[in-house]
């Protein structure tokens, strides 16, 4: 896999399996931390070779298309305006340069449609993550209003846990856990809307939250990009082959057992999944 690149001014900290994570290498005048996308794309926990060329470019500029969207929606984001370490140009594409947060451990997910792990806990069950639905839903319907499924963030290479409602209100309180449920319920909805009304479908989608230095709860991150949300083609009724790493994820379930390491993928996978990714950036107009 290949490694964190070594940037001027910054110093490497964490590595996510697609992205990288920055402080600056000497002190600075502004509280700021450099988040890196990469051209990785993973699945099934694994980051997957070969790279998907510009894959850090595309989803870099779908959260920022989104975080300009929803701008009454406190970000972390530092201004251009408010100087700090200088971002290099290398990466200047694929990187967020934000403010540090004290990150709450809660993925807040937000389901607008029946898909995926949702569909099959339904199947079992009449309901997602303790939330009850409707009876007769099938794989893929819209759900009659958009849920929130929060899920305990677990430290890096474990897997997050659903959790309830309630069990946020014991990790955050229960201010916090009502800000959180009702910022992601109203980010997704509006954002939903917008890409609807541009012949997309978000059918589910994933935020993360943290507190800055004032206090201020603001919305961190990556937002709605293709590796934290579920895109659909809204006009090809296709939800199957989506905008986002489904095409990886089909081939890999049909050409890998799952056990060892997931093969190489073949140039087809990695041209038709950077093409997917060029649509969705072209159909939102990000
Ligand atoms: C923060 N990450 C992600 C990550 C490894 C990215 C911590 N504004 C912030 C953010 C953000 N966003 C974070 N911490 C403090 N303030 C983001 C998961 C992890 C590599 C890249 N982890």
């Amino acid at each position: 896999m290949s490694g964190a690149p070594v940037l001027e001014g910054w110093r490497h900290v964490s590595s996510g399996k697609v992205r990288e994570l920055y402080v600056p290498s000497t002190p600075s005048d502004v509280d700021e931390l450099l988040l890196v996308a990469s051209d990785r794309v993973s699945a099934y926990d694994f980051a997957l070779e070969p790279p998907i060329p510009g894959k850090g470019e595309l989803l870099t500029r779908l959260s920022r298309f989104w975080f300009t969207q929803l701008a009454d929606v406190p970000n972390h984001l530092i201004a251009p305006s408010a100087g700090g370490t200088p971002v290099p140009a290398s990466v200047a594409a694929r990187s967020m340069h934000v403010m540090p947060l004290d990150m709450f451990p809660v993925e807040c997910v937000v389901r607008g449609y029946l898909v995926g792990s949702g569909w099959a806990e339904y199947q079992e069950s009449g309901s997602v993550c303790g939330v009850e639905l409707p009876a007769g839903l099938s794989n893929g319907d819209r759900l009659p209003e958009p849920i929130y499924t929060p899920a305990y963030k677990a430290p890096q290479g474990e897997h997050d846990e659903n959790i309830s409602f309630e069990q946020t209100v014991s990790l955050v309180g229960a201010e916090v856990a009502e800000q959180l449920r009702d910022l992601s319920l109203r980010v997704y909805s509006e954002a939903a809307a917008i890409a609807l009304s541009r012949g997309v479908i978000i059918a589910d989608t994933k935020f993360e939250f943290g507190r800055d230095a004032s206090g201020q709860v603001r919305i961190a991150d990556e937002v709605l990009t293709s590796d934290s949300s579920r895109y659909w083609d809204a006009r090809s009724g296709n939800r199957t082959e989506s905008f986002d790493k489904q095409i990886v994820r089909d081939w890999l379930s049909a050409n890998w057992d799952r056990t060892g390491t997931p093969p190489v993928l073949p140039e087809s996978i990695v041209s038709r999944t950077a093409e997917r990714y060029r649509e969705l950036i072209d159909r939102l107009g990000a």
